[in-house]
């Protein structure tokens, strides 16, 4: 193997590890200082929202005292309109709150205290493809079922596993494809 093709295959081996990704799982605390609150005036979980990254395989933490506040997931039209009837999956009554994100996509949650959603505490975030882990391959074949489990985001943890494949697959063939087109 000459240099030439030495460094390439180098190169190449760097993107495909940075396409397959090692980003650790990142834990996001709501609102940073201000915790999960009706928010003061000049503070927008929409604008502390978007100043994040998130992944499926991320964890959200809701830091509130329980009995003031409860964390509901919702559907965008429920997060829009404030409705409070129709959570997907249990209410979290108990500060703090921890939910992992399993998919991606939107996600919405309100607080269905009183009027604190229609007083904007309220988020919706968008969950990237998970960057997944080299060393644990998925296997959805295996995953075992949950039984009697009542976590709000337990359905559905498939997709995130999905796209991993898919980004390992394209990486190898995009490395063939190139080394087949200078070679
Ligand atoms: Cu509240």
């Amino acid at each position: 193997m000459d240099s030439r093709m030495g460094s390439l295959l180098g190169c190449l081996f760097i993107v495909a590890a940075l396409l397959q990704g090692g980003a650790a799982q990142v834990t996001h605390v709501v609102g940073g200082n201000v915790g999960w609150t009706i928010p003061a005036s000049g503070f927008s979980y929409d604008t502390w929202a978007a100043n994040q990254t998130f992944r499926a395989g991320d964890t959200l933490i809701f830091n509130f005292q329980t009995g003031a506040h409860d964390v509901a997931v919702v559907s965008a039209a429920d997060y829009t309109a404030c409705t409070k009837g129709n959570p997907i999956g249990t209410i979290l009554n108990t500060g703090p709150a921890s939910i992992k994100i399993n998919t991606t996509g939107n996600h919405y949650y309100i607080c269905t205290f009183g009027q604190h959603c229609e007083a904007k505490q309220k988020l919706a975030i968008t969950v990237g493809s998970s960057t997944g882990s080299p060393t644990s391959a998925p296997t959805p074949s295996t995953t075992p079922t949950t039984t009697g489990g009542t976590s709000p985001t337990s359905p559905s943890s498939s997709p995130s596993s999905a796209s991993s494949v898919t980004v390992g697959a394209f990486s190898i063939l995009l490395l063939s494809t190139v080394i087949a087109f200078f070679y």
